[in-house]
């Protein structure tokens, strides 16, 4: 295969030189041989003699015919079909020939189990026909689907449905249109035999649109929650910023082989069903809270995203950040607020910041891409999100409003950029916004550096702040960013309390606050008001402090995790675990026994920062320091704390399960002291005092969890305490849990991720054991993921192993998948990136498998942009 690897850069973008107004598809579908015939109208955009450049690739041509002649004189490359000598306005049809069977990419038309399924985005349209794949070319499209009606009872597309006929053949055929003109990316097609879903939906203004959800045969009930957030979804955004949905219809479906989490088809999305399906007995309550955030973030693509949509790809965090952050404004409202920020937080704090510190650095808008599919990242998603959170913070509710209405009058039907959506938001609010956009130019996770002092005599307070920002792989520049910081000022006795909200536009600023008491203690950034590496000397007594009081709980949470990390960096500079401070522990011992109120957000504060999060705060990472570090204050907490944790434990109330605000914050908690006890109990600490009686009652608390719960979230609870723990108790509970429900999907998902997190090295065995199951299969992302994301993101003991073999196992598995889907991966080699945060001997272990991948044979574009920026 030959392969160009050809960069695009945001500097080059032109105007398409044709437009294409309307498009008429038929699909004759077939599983090895579907025929699809394009009819499109198309004019010249002003007056040039340019050819008209079609993108395909992956099929096969059966002809072409402009204005119902057949036309021969064309140039076909690898990618494009060029055009030459057109009129100014003609029609052209175009009839090509695709295998979907063999489809293992999962990117045009596809087959999932015995569904067809299409996924367009970001460049799939064109694996279909040939087309003018850029989002910024909007037509109207009618879809006509061919197949056998018994087979395919459900023949789905984008739109309102205009035909459905019996043919002389007994096929049927069943007509589509979208009257919205939308790009080729948000083009969708679904032909199966499915358990149909259906409600309905009375919109503000009183239009009725039916809702319809399309699931495996006897899923139906397991859609229900799902189809109930939609409604909730739909009802948000009409009050929240007026947007009613445009459609008759709303259709999602269902698919057990996807590569991402879903996709905001125009009318018909399609979900990976874990982001569709729970029932108790399959989902957990974290599976509840994604399920209601990603049907809420599909849904608000219909305004941000098709309705207004991307002019080029570098673009695409207008419609990801924005969505992003209105789908986390969605889900603070319908539960708490504090946990959906502690949430994105930690999203950042890992996975971004790592991704910002890495070879692949980008800004939230890049300015050049070999592949596409490489850039939809935590940087596009998460920090775009959080860009589009400081305007909101800047301008405050209302003033966001004003520029989301502006947005939408000046642009609807539009593809846009993101710097006219910040023209939205500085006109309607009278800013300016210019430094501002530094944010969509610049990589990098700029540091805060805080210090303060107070004059007693003048009753003032003096805060300084002083950015910096580290030079990144990309080498985009580095100037002052626009840094809103949150701030209160507390004094210890809890008299004076004051909010301010500063903003930080120079490297280095000075804030003097007058008649402020003595004694103040100052909580800067609550509520993370600006994504940046907050550096501040703090007292662990101040910090406690903070945990206590702080008006903002994303604060206090913030002040515990801060806590650990200085914890941690004594050890790592100490060379062995330092002892967990006694005004710590007490601390713990007070939120254990407290009353039983957000049970939840206590939980958060008793949880330690994970190994991610912590590396983060490290140039090189000292990753046995960590996870030493780590698992000796685990167990410090086990041991001291054991009579408390197991009080805690105790006291909580089982109910019959609900997925509902107070029972989460039980499981929560429940979940985490019994993950502690279980540390109690494992091999390096059972020699502690009374050690034999606690390991019983220990050992039967976990079984009984388990074998008590009427519920996927207990359940899991007590295995993932047990695999941790490296307990015994943990292999039988699995294969209760396999052979009771492993012939599910996502159970077996669950199942093969939690024996994947076993910390010692008898996980390879396990691994092997794993992908030879027969619910295991290469071609499926979803299981794909659960064995191999989850062995190199939870599992970093077994992972970053001495030996290399945790790398050699992860680059084999990325070398033998890019083969079938490049896009998968592409998206597994990630934590091999970063290898030059690790120790010497770490990486020379990766370069070396990362130089192996970069050289094998006929290597994808999405995995040899990332495997040569990482080794350049
Ligand atoms: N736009 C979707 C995500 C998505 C992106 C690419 C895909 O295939 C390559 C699939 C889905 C979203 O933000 O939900
Ligand atoms: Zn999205």
């Amino acid at each position: 295969m030959s392969q160009s690897r050809q960069i695009k850069r945001l500097a080059d973008y032109q105007a398409p030189a044709f437009l294409t107004h309307s498009i008429e598809l038929e699909f004759v579908l077939d599983p090895a041989a579907t025929q699809v015939t394009a009819i499109s109208k198309i004019s010249r955009q002003g007056a040039h003699q340019l050819p008209l450049m079609l993108d395909g690739h992956g099929f096969e041509l059966l002809g072409i015919w402009l204005n119902n002649v057949p036309l021969t004189d064309y140039q076909q490359t690898d990618e494009q079909l060029v055009l030459s000598q057109l009129p100014d306005e003609f029609e052209l049809k175009i009839v090509t020939q695709l295998n979907p069977a063999e489809n293992t990419a999962l990117e045009g038309l596809y087959l999932s189990g015995g569904a067809y399924c299409t996924q367009c985005e970001a460049e799939g349209f064109r694996r279909i026909t040939y087309y003018q794949d850029r989002p910024d070319v909007l037509a109207v499209f009618t879809t006509h689907i061919i197949a056998d009606g018994k087979s395919y009872p459900h023949l789905l597309s984008n739109g309102n449905l205009i035909a459905d006929t019996l043919l002389a053949n007994g096929q049927r055929r069943v007509s589509w249109f979208d009257p919205f003109p939308k790009p080729c990316y948000l083009f969708a097609l679904v032909a199966g035999d499915f358990d149909e879903l259906t409600d309905s939906y009375t919109t503000g203004s009183g239009r009725e649109v039916a809702l319809k959800f399309y699931v495996d045969k006897g899923n139906q009930q397991r859609a229900v929650f799902a189809l109930e957030s939609l409604k909730r979804a739909m009802l948000w955004d009409e009050q929240e910023f007026g947007l009613e949905y445009d459609l008759d219809i709303y259709m999602v479906v269902a698919v057990d082989f996807f590569n991402m989490g879903a996709m905001e088809n125009k009318g018909l999305n399609v979900f990976n069903s874990k982001y569709v399906l729970a029932n108790p007995q399959t989902a957990t309550d974290v599976d509840y809270f994604n399920i209601e955030s990603i049907i809420g973030h599909e849904y608000f693509h219909n305004w941000t995203g098709n309705r207004v949509t991307c002019r080029d790809w570098f673009q695409l965090s207008l419609k990801e950040g924005l969505t992003v952050f209105r789908d986390q404004q969605f889900s603070a409202a319908m539960g708490s607020p504090t946990l959906c920020r502690i949430d994105a937080i930690k999203t950042i704090r890992t996975a971004q910041f790592a991704e910002d510190a890495g070879p692949m650095a980008h800004p939230i808008r890049p300015e050049q891409v070999l592949e596409m599919n490489n850039f939809y990242t935590v940087t596009v998603y998460d920090k775009g999100a959080e860009v589009i959170r400081m305007q909101h913070t800047l301008l405050g509710q209302a003033g966001f409003r004003r520029g989301m209405d502006l947005y939408f009058q000046r642009f609807d039907g539009k593809a846009v950029t993101c710097d006219d959506f910040v023209q939205a938001m500085q006109d309607a609010n009278e800013r300016d916004f210019s430094q501002f956009r530094r944010w969509y130019q610049q990589a990098g996770t700029p540091q805060l550096r805080v210090t303060s002092a107070q004059d007693d005599a003048l009753a003032s307070f003096t805060l300084t702040l002083q950015q910096h920002t580290d030079a990144t792989a990309d080498g985009s520049p580095k100037l002052p960013l626009v840094l809103p910081v949150r701030l209160e000022l507390i004094s210890l006795d809890l008299s004076y309390r004051q909010q301010h909200l500063l903003v930080l536009t120079e490297e280095r600023q000075s804030f003097v606050f007058e008649q402020v008491p003595a004694n103040v203690r100052a909580v800067v950034l609550a509520d993370f008001s600006a994504p940046v590496k907050l550096l501040q000397q703090i007292s662990l007594d101040d910090l406690l402090f903070i945990a206590a009081n702080a008006s903002d709980g994303v604060a206090r949470w913030d002040a515990m995790q801060q806590i650990w990390s200085d914890l941690v960096r004594q050890s790592v500079v100490a060379a062995h675990p330092v002892l967990i401070p006694a005004s710590l522990l007490a601390m713990f011992r007070q939120l254990l026994d407290q009353p039983l109120d957000d049970l939840e957000f206590t939980a958060e504060l008793l949880a330690l920062p994970g190994f991610d999060t912590l590396a983060e705060q490290y140039p090189q990472i000292p990753v046995d320091s960590i996870l030493d570090t780590l698992q000796s204050f685990r167990q410090q907490i086990a041991s001291q704390l054991t009579a408390e944790l197991t009080r805690c434990y105790q006291r909580l109330p089982r109910q019959p399960y609900q997925y509902q605000s107070m029972q989460v914050g039980i499981r929560k908690l429940q979940s985490l002291c019994l993950g502690y006890l279980a540390q109690a109990i494992s091999a390096t600490v059972i020699s502690q005092k009374n050690a034999a009686a606690d390991s019983d009652v220990i050992t039967q608390l976990l079984q009984q969890h388990y074998l008590q719960a009427d519920n996927m979230t207990d359940r899991q609870a007590t295995l993932t305490a047990a695999v941790q723990a490296g307990l015994d108790l943990a292999q039988p509970l699995l294969l209760d849990l396999l052979e009771k429900d492993g012939h599910d999907p996502l159970i077996f998902d669950k199942w093969a991720s939690l024996q994947v997190s076993l910390p010692t090295e008898k996980v390879f065995e396990l691994i092997e054991n794993i992908v030879n199951y027969p619910q295991f299969s290469w071609n499926n992302p979803n299981r794909v993921r659960a064995v191999f994301s989850a062995f190199s993101h939870y599992n970093p003991q077994q992972f970053h192993r001495a030996d290399g073999r945790g790398y050699q196992l992860l680059a084999s598995i990325v070398g033998k998948i890019d083969h079938s889907n490049p896009q998968l991966a592409a998206r597994l080699v990630t934590p091999l990136l970063s290898w030059k945060r690790y120790d010497e001997a770490r990486q020379l272990l990766i370069q070396q498998q990362l130089g192996q991948l970069r050289d094998q044979p006929g290597l994808s574009n999405d995995l040899f942009e990332k495997v040569a920026r990482s080794l350049s």
